[in-house]
């Protein structure tokens, strides 16, 4: 595999699992809000987002590439609000969805096709977590800080597997 397919797909191993570790900061936070659907829908993100790091984990080791573990970052998840909560998981899925098309691009530079075929799948997925993270916000700002409303949200979101 081309070297800087290779460590692009390295350093987005320990992206997915920062992702991960981020969304469980969320889950605490709304866990500390008293509000346990949110925090159980943002659980799910996380280990969601553990898949993905194992899937480029597997990917790598198919192709006979090293996969370095590096450390992950802290993350802080102190949040001011709801809103603030969930724009915090809308900005980030904005920046994987960036990372990953620099991935695609080197694979399509290198003509690496089998890499472009593993990526499309993260393609459609991004495509999905950011109509998720969008329609989120929306329904947070819509409702705002109101406690019955977002009752009201925490029990639709309770719909989530
Ligand atoms: Fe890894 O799925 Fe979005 O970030």
């Amino acid at each position: 595999m081309n070297k800087k397919v290779s460590e692009l797909l390295n350093a987005q191993v320990n992206k997915e699992f920062y992702s991960a570790y981020l969304y469980l900061g969320i889950s605490k936070f709304f866990t500390q809000q008293d509000l346990p659907v949110f925090a159980a829908w943002y659980k799910v993100q996380a280990e969601e987002e553990q898949e993905h790091a194992m899937k480029i984990y597997a990917y790598l080791l198919d192709q006979d590439e090293d996969v370095s573990l590096d450390a992950i970052a802290e993350v802080k998840a102190e949040f001011k609000t709801i809103l603030d909560a969930v724009q915090e998981a809308d900005k980030h899925e904005h920046y994987i969805t960036d990372e990953i098309v620099k991935i695609m691009d080197a694979a399509v530079a290198d003509k690496d096709y089998r890499t472009q075929l593993m990526l499309n799948w993260f393609i459609s997925e991004q495509q999905e977590e950011e109509t998720n993270s969008k329609e989120m916000v929306a329904k947070v700002k819509m409702l705002g800080n109101d406690a019955k409303n977002l009752y009201l949200l925490d029990k639709e979101l309770a719909e989530r597997k």
